[in-house]
């Protein structure tokens, strides 16, 4: 297994950016019985400081209230708030960023759109070195790593593994969020491989006590140090 630490990960280089929380990256979702901003409520109890509105499949006016709502108890809870995909609603509702997968829209464009908000936070989802390079170019501000393990959430996800994401780890020069069937077990080993935090989505909500298993990430996460 690869030893690293998180020293190579260089300060974001914006000073207007805030700076990203690491550890435990919490990501909504409407899938287990509950809705997308109970889901948030579940991770902001918990103390989880970046949330992020995952959302693939919901009428814009819907997208543009729950996300609203979500911000508001981002603020009330002191934690940064990051779009999926959606770059209108991110702009909408005045999000610190967004997060932008290979498909979604270009990192060129987001950064064109946001324009003099330097302030804003841009995330990219990479599975190979390459992906990460070419985000680098481009200033992303944080990468999402994965998936890593098998995932069931992520229907079109394979796993890219741990020597893929050590490979990533050799080249990345901003902050790297494991994600991807991420599981408590695993957050030692991924805190080996020097990855700045971990994005957890089904491990964290879909269990009886969320907001429970949530603090439990983030004390393990805090103890795996
Ligand atoms: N991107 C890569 S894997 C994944 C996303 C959004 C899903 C992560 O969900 P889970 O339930 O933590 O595996
Ligand atoms: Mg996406």
């Amino acid at each position: 297994m690869r030893m690293r630490t998180s020293s190579r990960v260089s300060k974001l280089s914006n000073p207007l950016k805030p700076e990203l929380p690491g550890g435990i990256y919490g990501i909504t979702s409407r899938d287990f019985g509950f809705g997308q901003e109970q889901s948030a409520l579940y991770l902001l109890k918990a103390g989880i400081k970046i949330i992020q509105y995952r959302e693939k499949d919901a009428p814009t006016k819907k997208m543009y209230n729950e996300a609203m709502r979500i911000r508001e108890l981002c603020r009330q809870y002191g934690a940064l708030f990051i779009v999926n995909d959606r770059m209108d609603i991110a702009l909408a509702v005045d999000a610190d960023g967004v997060h932008v997968g290979q498909d979604d829209m270009p990192l060129e464009l987001v950064k064109k759109i946001y324009g003099d908000r330097s302030d804003r936070i841009i995330g990219v989802s990479v599975r190979n070195e390459q992906e990460v390079l070419a985000a680098q170019a481009l200033n992303a501000d944080y990468l999402g790593a994965g998936a890593v393990y098998p995932t069931s959430t992520k229907q079109d996800s394979t796993s890219i593994g741990l020597d893929m994401l050590a490979r990533i780890m050799k080249v990345s020069t901003v902050p790297v969020y494991a994600i991807g069937g991420i599981g408590k077990q695993h957050l030692k080993e991924l805190r080996s491989y020097g990855v700045y935090g971990a994005a957890v989505i089904s491990a964290m909500l879909n269990t009886p006590d969320p907001e429970k298993t949530a603090r439990e990430f983030t004390d393990v996460w805090g103890a795996a140090s």
